[in-house]
């Protein structure tokens, strides 16, 4: 990070096309803003203007640990923002980098419409449905390299499965060795895992949850393998 290789993602960019790994430098030098306490005297009071600043801090100054990383709203009421969509993911590349891939992002998220605490909308990158309408176009025997973390609210494990595809998992995409060769990963809320993979045969291939309750509302997409 301090030299500036990093990525912020925002789950607010449903028109992701593709899910394609956006790219761009975070500042070097870290505003001069404190990270602002959520409770107490010096908490923003209702109406007030929140300084909209963050200060980066991984290690202190370091570009360490390298991997996939989350941040958050941390306000009260925490559980409702971080079911209206207030956090992001950064990715830290390693120093020496990784194997050049085609890469996607996904933030696997849910959303409570109507404030009961639960959720009628859950999927990957904000939009339900959205990859299986407009499937992933990736070329047969290319590396597929996905960046993915949970932030459902309210269920305690989510997950990502793969049809027809093994892939290695880099649990927190911080160790240059995978930890498994699976097709499908588990993940509690704020976990995150790299995932790559390659298809060696054309034609769609789903992905989505295996809690079927989120495939049907909406966390569910696929892969088009094209020659
Ligand atoms: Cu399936």
């Amino acid at each position: 990070m301090a030299d500036g290789y990093g990525s912020v993602v925002s789950p607010s960019q449903p028109q992701n096309p593709g899910g394609h790994r956006p790219r761009g430098a975070l500042p070097t030098t870290p505003p001069p803003d404190a990270v602002l306490p959520t409770r107490g005297p010096d908490a923003p009071a209702p109406g007030q203007p929140i300084p909209l600043h963050y200060r980066w801090c991984l290690g202190c100054g370091s570009d360490e640990p390298a991997g996939l990383h989350l941040y958050h709203c941390h306000s009260t009421p925490l559980k409702d923002h971080i079911a209206h969509g207030l956090y992001g993911m950064y990715i830290v590349d390693p120093k020496e980098g990784r194997a050049p891939a085609h890469e996607l992002v996904m933030m696997l998220n849910s959303f409570d419409t109507n404030f009961d605490e639960e959720n009628e909308v859950y999927a990957a990158n904000t939009k339900a449905f959205y990859y299986m309408e407009r499937p992933i176009k990736v070329k047969k025997g290319e590396l597929v390299r996905i960046y993915a973390a949970n932030i459902v609210e309210f269920d305690q494990i989510n997950s990502l499965h793969v049809h027809g595809n093994f892939f290695d998992e880099y649990r927190t995409g911080t160790m240059p060795a995978p930890n498994a060769y699976t097709d499908i990963i588990e993940l509690g809320q704020g976990e995150r895992s790299v995932l790559e993979l390659r298809f060696n045969d054309t034609g769609r291939f789903m992905f989505h949850a295996h809690q079927t309750e989120f495939t049907e509302k909406g966390w569910v997409g696929a892969f088009e393998v094209e020659e």
